[in-house]
């Protein structure tokens, strides 16, 4: 059946957003330049012209503000300013500035859901009373039972244990007070429905984009709004999604007061010449419900996690794609597409075959070479998408998942709460290899990294790869180069094609104006060697790494995808 879906609605008058390549930067692993072993934003800088080279439109940097780092940047102690551990307020306005001289965009993070224990807000709660304006802007309740033992309810953190903590004044005082947390201890949930929250984030917003920020990626964008008496939950009835984990339908997720907030921050946005972009970090529980967030006073885009979930399944990745390009098309916004990111196990790693198929999801058997051949191919798929695309640094070098940290370097936050039972997320935050026969793999001037490198890292550097055709730095620099120049791709619409031989996801991309060829991306997702319809030409434009064959007889030409590729064919 061909599906047309006509997502070239929103294009005629194209913004950059909207089918942008994003690369994210997780500061503390991308480079270090002070040589302490954590990356920092002059390490950006020196390496800017190694993203210019790769071919990405714009750089999200993961946060870098004031923060004990306790989870990774995601506490923010003040919103204005800059870790002295990550650079200062002058580097960001060097890499602002360095990034519009090379036609780059830069996205900030942005965590509005929560604020570190040591943010200013939160030490005036400790020196306050109950009712006071300070205990106001956060989430604190009353707890229940005799002496307000328990907690006000029995909402679970999604690090791992309880999501409530008894709230304990400066003085030692244990107050019959308990404030939520749904991530940290340590990350203090702000109460949005106190205007003076909503006004210091508007400001805060104003603060970046004066700067010449151009747009904000936005933490937990669907957790902001709660129930505001908040009920115990049934969790043992939930069905676990890949989604929002055990709690698809908690009162504390995807709330319709959130869109409120966005409709603000919006009118923000747009204040500005030219506009701000919003991206939204929303898991949201269905395609449609991941489109409200897209409407066209609400964000620009969001995380298309539905499909990063859908992981190496051919009726999972085409019911996503579908739902997706359908919803979004509902609401005239472009589609994002992501496979990596900071929070979750590399897609080189988590596409990997595991003994009894089942899912990625801890140290098990993978075949790590057909993982990076399915990643590679992945991603080839995903840059033929309508819309947006999001790269997580170091997935241009094929880099696993590095499960066999020491437990005593590991930093997440989820591997203390779960209390070890939960290796957590540094597996994806390894810092970067640049060069294979210097210390640190040249990450750190000093050879220190903030998480140890393993052994392997050597043979993905960049300095091993740049030089490289059959590298996967080589192939992500020609798959860029190739998208940005077809028209057919981020421009048109997309339907499948009909013929495709089984196992094989085939789309057609084209423009909606006469005379640009049209280009069929497709993708082998299984074990074996599948011919095209010799209607479908052997003009191949890209090749993802592995067996890709023209053959030919007396009366015509196929081609031929070895197990696990993808192409894009000029048609
Ligand atoms: O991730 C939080 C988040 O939205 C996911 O953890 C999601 O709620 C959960 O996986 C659903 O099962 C963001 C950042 O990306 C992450 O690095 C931070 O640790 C977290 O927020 C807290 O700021």
């Amino acid at each position: 059946m061909t599906t047309h879906h006509d997502v070239c609605a929103y294009r005629r008058d194209r913004e950059w957003w909207q089918d942008a390549v994003v690369y994210q930067v997780y500061p503390r692993s991308f480079a270090d330049s002070t040589g302490d072993g954590i990356g920092d934003l002059p390490g950006i800088l020196d390496r800017l012209d190694y993203l210019v080279d790769l071919g990405i439109d714009a750089l999200w940097i993961s946060p870098f503000y004031t923060s004990p780092l306790r989870d990774g940047g995601y506490d923010v102690a003040d919103y204005r300013d800059v870790d002295e551990r990550l650079g200062t307020l002058a580097d960001i306005d060097r890499l602002i500035a360095a990034c519009h001289e090379r036609g780059l965009r830069i996205i900030m993070d942005i965590v509005p859901n929560h604020t570190s224990s040591d943010h200013r807000w939160w030490r005036e709660v400790l020196t306050s009373e109950p009712g006071s304006p300070a205990w106001s802007r956060y989430m604190i309740r009353p707890g229940r039972e005799e002496s307000a033992n328990e907690p006000p309810s029995n909402w679970r953190s999604v690090f791992h244990g309880p999501g409530w903590s008894r709230l304990i004044l400066d003085d030692g005082t244990t107050t019959d007070y308990w404030y939520l947390h749904l991530f940290d201890s340590t990350q203090p949930d702000l109460d949005w429905s106190n205007p003076e929250v909503r006004s210091e984030f508007r400001d805060i917003l104003r603060f970046w984009f004066d700067r010449g920020v151009d747009g904000f990626r936005i933490d937990v964008a669907h957790g902001l709004v709660k129930d505001p008496d908040p009920p115990d939950m049934d969790y043992d009835s939930m069905v676990e999604t890949d989604i929002l984990g055990v709690a698809p339908d908690a009162p504390y997720w995807d709330q319709d007061g959130v869109h409120d907030i966005w409709r603000e921050w919006r009118v923000v946005a747009d204040s500005y010449d030219p506009p701000r972009i919003l991206c939204g970090e929303a898991w949201a529980p269905t395609p449609e419900r991941l489109a409200r967030y897209q409407r066209p006073d609400e964000l620009h885009t969001s995380f298309n996690f539905d499909y990063l979930a859908a992981g190496w399944d051919y009726e999972r990745m085409r019911e996503s794609i579908d739902a997706t390009v359908a919803n979004h098309a509902n609401v005239g916004a472009p589609p994002t597409w992501v496979l990596s990111n900071h929070d979750v196990i590399r897609h080189a790693t988590r596409f990997g075959p595991t003994e009894d198929g089942s899912p990625v999801t801890k140290p098990t058997v993978v075949d790590d070479e057909r993982g990076r051949r399915r990643a590679l191919a992945a991603t080839m798929f995903l840059l033929g998408l309508p819309g947006s695309a999001y790269l997580y640094q170091g997935e241009e070098l094929g880099l696993p998942e590095v499960f066999d940290l020491p437990d005593d370097a590991r930093q997440d936050p989820v591997w203390f709460r779960s209390k070890g039972t939960d290796t957590g997320r540094d597996g994806c935050r390894v810092p970067l290899p640049w060069k294979a026969n210097e210390p640190s793999y040249g990450f750190s001037p000093q050879g220190r990294s903030w998480l140890p490198q393993p052994d392997v890292w050597r043979d993905f550097a960049v300095d091993q790869q740049q030089d490289d055709d059959a590298s996967p730095l080589a192939l992500y620099r020609r798959a860029l180069a190739q998208r940005r120049s077809e028209p057919a791709l981020g421009q048109g619409p997309m339907e499948w094609m009909d013929g495709a031989p089984e196992g094989a996801l085939a789309m057609r991309r084209f423009t909606a104006e006469p005379g640009h060829p049209s280009l069929a991306i497709v993708i082998n997702m299984t074990e074996a060697t599948i011919h095209l319809p010799s209607s479908w030409g052997t003009d191949v434009v890209l090749a993802s790494e592995g067996d890709i064959a023209t053959l030919s007889d007396d009366a015509s030409s196929h081609l031929v995808m070895g197990p696990e590729t993808a192409v894009w064919l000029r048609r």
